[in-house]
């Protein structure tokens, strides 16, 4: 791809509009980077933007330098049905996400992780198993570093993993991973897309520039995920909890059993230090990813068994007064929180946040069978309680110090306080690491 003297726009000055910039200005190209953002809350951008010959436009965006641009690079957090981005469309300007730019720089093996929950673990996992492995790894995406550091870095990779979201597939055209995994499919982000469909199909994407000599590694158990991986060009390889499988891997009888083309290894998982039957599935995920891109079986299992689980994820914090506590920060849809109701029972749940649009009745069986108390904070305080109030005592509180003190005076011993939100934190926090981080504070000081 050849940038000098091309007028690129990119949209966006956050994590990956700063790296993409950054990389575009040193390969020649023009680049004008515009965000909503005003200078002053960008001064710590701006700095380490100084120098590459860069146009900024802050606190507004140019319709002109989206219709005029040859090439537009769009940040996951700008929405697709932007109007500038529609008018820069029908004007014919070609408009890209950052992990399509830096896909076309990819050369190695590339395994991309998608799915509503599970995708940080089951890509840590996998980063994880290369290393041990011997192989030099570049670990990105939606995890955190943008991918196109990747192609910054000038470095050799022989390995590359990238968690994707839905938002950074709204826009690929050519991005097409070696093996890519599709982990489950629940509700969410429900206040980007006009409907469940809509996330499901900019997830689907991942898959769409396969072909049949890469993988796609999918749950077998998902019936959403099952059913739409009837149609992909690439190799189906499943994985399951439930069902013995003729290729792919699966879990029976305390074994995980990994088989393609007549290859069989089997590895006995109860030595596993990483809980929860979801922890299971990412773990096969993870696996058959690693083996089919050439990694050994031994190795392969050896970081399987070394791996504890990820910060804000079913984090266990404290026992007070025979209470036990738990952090599950980072469960900010239905689908994740299913998953944390079915490990415990007699919960006094706290929950709450800024709703994403979905629905919560999914919560109600759980909810009805395991939470003794559902304490409810944040926006969507009101609609959580109109869908799950009346299956459980159920009251608001105003803070999360609040709820947290609220639990530690109606649970009794024996039983489990759960931060597990069901919704994402930017109404009361700067995102979920400070909310995980405050209920761990007052935790600690009760
Ligand atoms: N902006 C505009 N105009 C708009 C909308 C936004 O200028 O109309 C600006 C905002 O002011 C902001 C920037 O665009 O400065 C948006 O940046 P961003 O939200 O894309 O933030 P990044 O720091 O680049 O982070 C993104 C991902 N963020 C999102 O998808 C919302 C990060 O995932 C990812 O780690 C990072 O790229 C590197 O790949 C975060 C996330 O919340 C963790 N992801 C969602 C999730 O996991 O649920 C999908
Ligand atoms: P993601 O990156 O997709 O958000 P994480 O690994 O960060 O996934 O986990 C987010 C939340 O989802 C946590 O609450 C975690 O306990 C839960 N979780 C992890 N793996 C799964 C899974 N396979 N199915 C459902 N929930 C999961």
């Amino acid at each position: 791809m050849k940038f000098t003297n091309k007028q690129i726009l990119v949209v966006g000055l956050a994590k990956t509009g700063v790296a993409s910039a950054r990389f575009l200005a040193a390969h020649g190209a023009l680049v004008t980077a515009t965000d909503m953002r005003d200078e002053s809350s960008l001064a710590g951008v701006l700095t380490e933007l100084d120098g590459f010959g860069i146009r900024f436009v802050l606190g507004r965006h140019d319709e002109t330098d989206f219709t005029g641009a040859d090439l537009i690079v769009v940040s996951p957090g700008v929405p697709m049905d932007h109007p500038l981005l529609v008018a820069a469309q029908s004007a014919g300007v070609e408009i890209i996400s950052e992990v399509e730019l830096a896909a076309r720089f990819i050369d190695a093996p590339f395994a991309a992780i998608t799915g509503t929950n599970g995708k940080t673990t089951t890509t840590t996992i996998l980063g994880a198993i290369f290393k041990h492995n011997g192989y030099l790894t570049f670990v990105g995406g939606n995890i955190g570093d943008p991918l196109i550091e990747l192609a910054e870095s000038h470095q050799i990779w022989d390995q590359v993993v990238a968690e994707i979201s839905s938002f950074q597939l709204e826009w690929i055209t050519t991005f097409r991973p070696t093996v890519a995994a599709l982990l489950n499919l629940s509700e969410d982000h429900l206040d980007r897309y006009p409907d469940y469909q809509a996330y499901i199909n900019a997830k689907l994407r991942i898959f769409e520039n396969q072909t049949e000599d890469d993988f796609a590694v999918v749950n077998r158990d998902d019936p959403l995920v099952w059913q739409h991986a009837q149609h992909l060009k690439a190799e189906l390889f499943p994985f399951s909890r439930k069902i013995e499988l003729e290729q792919g891997i699966f879990f029976k009888d305390g074994v995980i059993t990994y088989r393609h083309n007549g290859q069989e290894e089997c590895f006995p998982t109860a030595a596993i230090r990483l809980q929860g039957v979801h922890n299971l599935e990412n773990i096969m995920a993870a696996m058959a990813c690693a083996l089919l891109l050439g990694c050994r079986p031994d190795e392969t299992f050896e970081t399987v068994l070394c791996f504890e689980a990820l910060h804000h994820r079913m984090e266990f914090v404290r026992e007070v007064n025979g209470v036990r506590y738990f952090e599950d920060s980072k469960a900010t849809n239905v689908g994740s929180v299913e998953k944390a109701l079915e490990s415990f029972t007699d919960i006094t749940l706290i929950a709450g946040g800024k709703d994403k649009g979905g629905t919560y009745a999914p919560l109600a069986p759980l909810v009805k069978e395991r939470v003794r108390h559902l304490i409810l904070i944040g926006e969507a305080a009101e609609r959580m309680e109109l869908e799950l109030g009346s299956l459980t005592d159920t009251c608001h509180a105003a803070s999360l110090e609040d709820a947290v003190r609220r639990a530690a005076d109606i649970t009794s011993a024996g039983g489990t306080v759960l931060l597990s939100p069901a919704c994402s934190s930017f109404d009361m926090f700067r995102d979920y690491e400070e909310r995980a981080l405050r209920f761990i504070t007052v935790v600690k000081g009760l």
